[in-house]
């Protein structure tokens, strides 16, 4: 732990168990870390998990042996998946212990498969010098490890012998660590400086194809690559299709409503690009991902230094592994700001057009499920983390977050998609950021990951929760599947008629509901206020949520049409 702490390690999460105490407990006593305690191992893993994405550096988890450790699956799932860095330490049985009855013991050889990116067996061995030094490497090589290349989960399973509690003192943290308190092995950053004849391949690439789109998705390690984006379309009046989860719908290059915009065939076809650079993860907008794979005549470069391949319809023809906030920036100096904007003019006019019909077509609804997203995304400061979740919460904020100078910070768990554990990532979050942070999640996925609400009074971490109740699965209501009937109602929306007031007391949060856009902006100010944490509850309506999308849509449409 001292050598982790070294690396940098700051944030662990521990579970109660008895096989684990020699790794809680040297967590819980190292003064560098700080070690927050979840009872759930699933909560615990999605906690450090919003820790990771926050500080975009690895965190750790501690576990006993048997099905807690499996309890980790689905956050190192969409660890792997969405490349957040993680060090997973499970406690297991000793071999002489395994497959013969010993209570609590499972196969924890390889437990998350290919989700893990590195695993290792930890054996006990003696405190001698050669084996502490090892064991130095190892925490090294497992912190580096997490961080490399392709970020992801990191699986040390420890062996564990009675008696778990030693007599004698541990070897303490300054037994043999290279002096000045530096890690055994140190990793340099090495500036990745694209090499001038890749700049300027690209660099022609861009010169002789002015109808160019910048598409930007999820990413959360480099914090200044959003600006760059935003700068180098503007330098060069390129569209830039930022997803809120990428940082970059800011600047005066930045397109707020093309998922509303795409969904008019006649318009797409209309602003097929030349040029499709794309940087980071693709975006959720299927309109988007639609429009991606059709413009046939499109030359697509993709940004991708992690190898990740995102391009489900194959519509990508170069890869280019390099660090695109240097390599833009780099093209973006070496050629003179363009001053011929008409397509960029283009662009903008619709999305003008876009955004005064959404308000339109907001307006006469009142208080839903999209007035809420265009709210938050035009009134949280650019300090504030917000978290949303998978189903609408996640589209919403893609389609209707508005252009900001400079925008609140965006997660979501976009690797694997999944609803589960997204309360404990917005808690890890709150307590790995600076400022205010709030989650926008739906009534199912608030019961998924109720549990996750222990961490607010355990840990005293604020979180302002906006609630979208529309009392089953939304999203669903959107599909096909939406006309099945009561085994539709029954199977896949899920109504339940909670009452989550339930909820907050019995978690000791505060709770409020507001039923008008003055009730919501007056609960969001007290609950963003409030020294606790706090849920601000909206009440919605399945079918008239898609009915209003559905307006939406058509109001957008039928005023880009009439302005072009
Ligand atoms: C772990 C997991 N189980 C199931 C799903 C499938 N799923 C996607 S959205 C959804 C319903 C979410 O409902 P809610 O959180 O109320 O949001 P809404 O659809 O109402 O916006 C479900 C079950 C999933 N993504 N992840
Ligand atoms: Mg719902």
């Amino acid at each position: 732990m001292d050598e982790l702490a070294r690396c940098g390690l700051r944030h662990a999460v521990t579970s109660p168990g008895s096989r684990s105490t020699p790794l809680v407990l040297s967590l819980a006593r190292e003064p560098r870390i700080t070690s927050t305690s979840h009872v759930d191992e699933r909560s615990a893993a999605f906690f450090a998990l919003g820790v990771a994405k926050e500080s975009g550096t690895p965190a750790a988890l501690a576990c006993t042996s048997g099905t807690a450790a499996a309890n980790y699956a689905p956050a190192v799932i969409e660890a792997h998946e969405a490349r957040v860095p993680l060090l997973v330490l499970t406690a297991d049985r000793p071999p002489e212990l395994r497959d013969l009855g010993a209570g609590q013991t499972i196969d924890q050889v390889k437990l998350y498969g290919s989700a893990a990116k590195w695993f290792l067996e930890v054996d006990e061995h003696p405190a001698t010098p050669q084996r502490l030094r090892w064991l130095r490497q190892l925490a090294c090589r497992a912190y580096w490890t997490a961080l490399d290349g392709r970020p992801g989960p990191v699986h040390l399973n420890f062996s564990l012998r009675e008696p778990l509690v030693l007599d004698e003192p541990l070897p303490s943290g300054d037994d043999g660590g290279r002096a000045g308190g530096r890690p055994w092995v140190t990793r340099p950053t090495i500036a990745p400086e694209p090499p001038p004849a890749f700049v300027d391949r690209l660099r022609a690439e861009f010169e002789q194809r002015p109808r160019a789109v910048l598409v930007a998705g999820r990413q959360e390690r480099d914090r200044a690559l959003a600006e760059s984006l935003a700068g180098f379309a503007d330098w060069l009046a390129i569209p830039l299709l930022a997803d809120p989860l990428s940082g970059a719908r800011r600047g005066p290059a930045a397109i707020a409503h093309y998922d509303a915009l795409l969904r008019d065939t006649e318009w797409a076809a209309a602003h097929a690009p030349e040029l499709v650079v794309r940087v980071g993860d693709l975006p959720t907008s299927k309109p988007l991902r639609a429009w991606l794979h059709g413009v046939d005549d499109a030359l697509q470069l993709s940004f991708d230094p992690e190898n990740v391949w995102q391009d489900p319809a194959g519509a990508v023809a170069t890869i280019l592994a390099a660090d695109p906030r240097c390599t833009l920036d780099a093209i973006g100096g070496r050629v003179k700001r363009r001053t011929e904007t008409a397509w960029l003019d283009r662009w903008h006019r619709a999305d003008r057009a876009a955004a005064a019909a959404i308000a339109r077509a907001l307006q006469p609804a009142g208080l839903s499920e999209p007035r809420v997203a265009a709210e938050l995304g035009a009134a949280l400061p650019p300090e504030a983390t917000v978290v949303v979740a998978s189903s609408m919460p996640v589209r919403d904020a893609e389609t209707f977050f508005p252009t900001r100078a400079t925008p609140p910070r965006v997660l979501a768990n976009r690797g694997a998609n999944g609803i589960d554990g997204t309360v404990s990532t917005a808690f890890g979050a709150a307590a790995s950021g600076d400022g205010p942070a709030l989650l926008l999640i739906g009534d199912v996925a608030l019961i998924h990951d109720l549990g996750g609400l222990l961490a607010a009074g355990r840990h005293d971490l604020k979180l302002t929760i906006v609630l979208l109740h529309n009392d089953g699965g939304g999203i669903f209501d959107f599909l096909p599947v939406s006309r099945e009937g009561p085994e539709y109602v029954e199977h896949v929306a899920t109504p339940h008629g909670l009452d989550f007031t339930h909820a907050a007391a019995l978690f000791g949060l505060d709770y409020e509901e507001a039923g008008t856009v003055e009730e919501f902006r007056a609960a969001l100010g007290r609950a963003l206020a409030a020294e606790r944490t706090a849920i601000v509850a909206v009440r919605t309506d399945r079918a008239a949520n898609v009915a209003l999308h559905a307006a939406v849509w058509d109001e957008v449409a039928r005023s880009v049409r009439s302005a072009a």
